[in-house]
């Protein structure tokens, strides 16, 4: 869907972002959401050099993005949000009890099991590579990241995606792992990669980037 100024839902953005966040900051998880959903959205722009207005904390208390708000009310944290919009997308969610509950198990452990581990590596890659510690401290990350990787590409094995089909649980996996980009981590895992550009060739996502790197431009002009 083209991003539509007259849309129910909003969700907001930044306007600005260093080269190495664009193309891989949260709100393109909502907007690739509501993209396979077929649902229309506008975008708040926060330019996060600057104090956030007190009418955006109130919606995001963190500052962060992305912020999501449709008529029935306000929303933040990316999963809670993609949960959200996928209770109303069987293409994100199955109806079908065990097979949502295994795609919500996968939104969770792109969050709060892949990401947690991979984070660390990825900050040290992005601000403190050429730190004198950085040397030191990049193997115990580099494992630890790894480890998690490992059970991910045997759990995957040859299979397209986590579970039988595409749920919500592969699109948030295959967000998380794009912030591996600085580090070459992904390329020790071939089926990973794969896996990873599957999720990366679906239109929804292409056109959840696109219009992500379009407001970039916007709020550069
Ligand atoms: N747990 C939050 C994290 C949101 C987050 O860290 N967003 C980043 C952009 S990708 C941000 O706003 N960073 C600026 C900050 O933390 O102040 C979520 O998933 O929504």
């Amino acid at each position: 869907m083209p991003l539509n100024n007259d849309a129910a839902i909003r969700i907001s953005a930044f306007s600005w972002l260093p080269p190495f966040a664009q193309g891989v900051a949260r709100d393109i998880r909502v907007r690739w959401a509501l993209e396979e959903a077929g649902l229309g959205y506008r975008t708040r722009l926060v330019d996060p050099r600057q104090p956030k207005p007190e009418d955006y904390l109130a919606e995001q208390p963190f500052g962060q993005v992305p912020s999501y708000c449709d008529p029935d009310g306000t929303m933040f944290e990316s999963g809670a949000i993609v949960l959200h919009i996928a209770s109303k997308c069987p293409t994100l969610l199955p109806e079908e009890l065990q097979a949502r509950k295994r795609a919500t198990i996968w939104v969770f452990a792109a969050l709060n099991t892949i990401e947690p581990a991979i984070f660390p590596l990825v900050e040290l890659e992005l601000s403190h590579a050429a730190a004198s510690w950085a040397a030191e401290r990049r193997p115990a990350l580099r494992e630890r990241a790894a480890l998690r990787l490992a059970v991910l590409d045997k759990t995957l094995g040859d299979k397209e995606w986590l579970e039988d089909r595409f749920t919500a649980g592969d699109l948030m996996m295959v967000h998380v792992l794009r912030f591996l980009r600085p580090t070459g981590l992904l390329e020790g895992y071939p089926r990973l990669v794969a896996y990873k550009a599957r999720g990366e060739a679906r239109p929804a996502f292409k056109r959840a980037l696109a219009d992500h790197l379009s407001d970039l431009s916007a709020g550069a002009s």
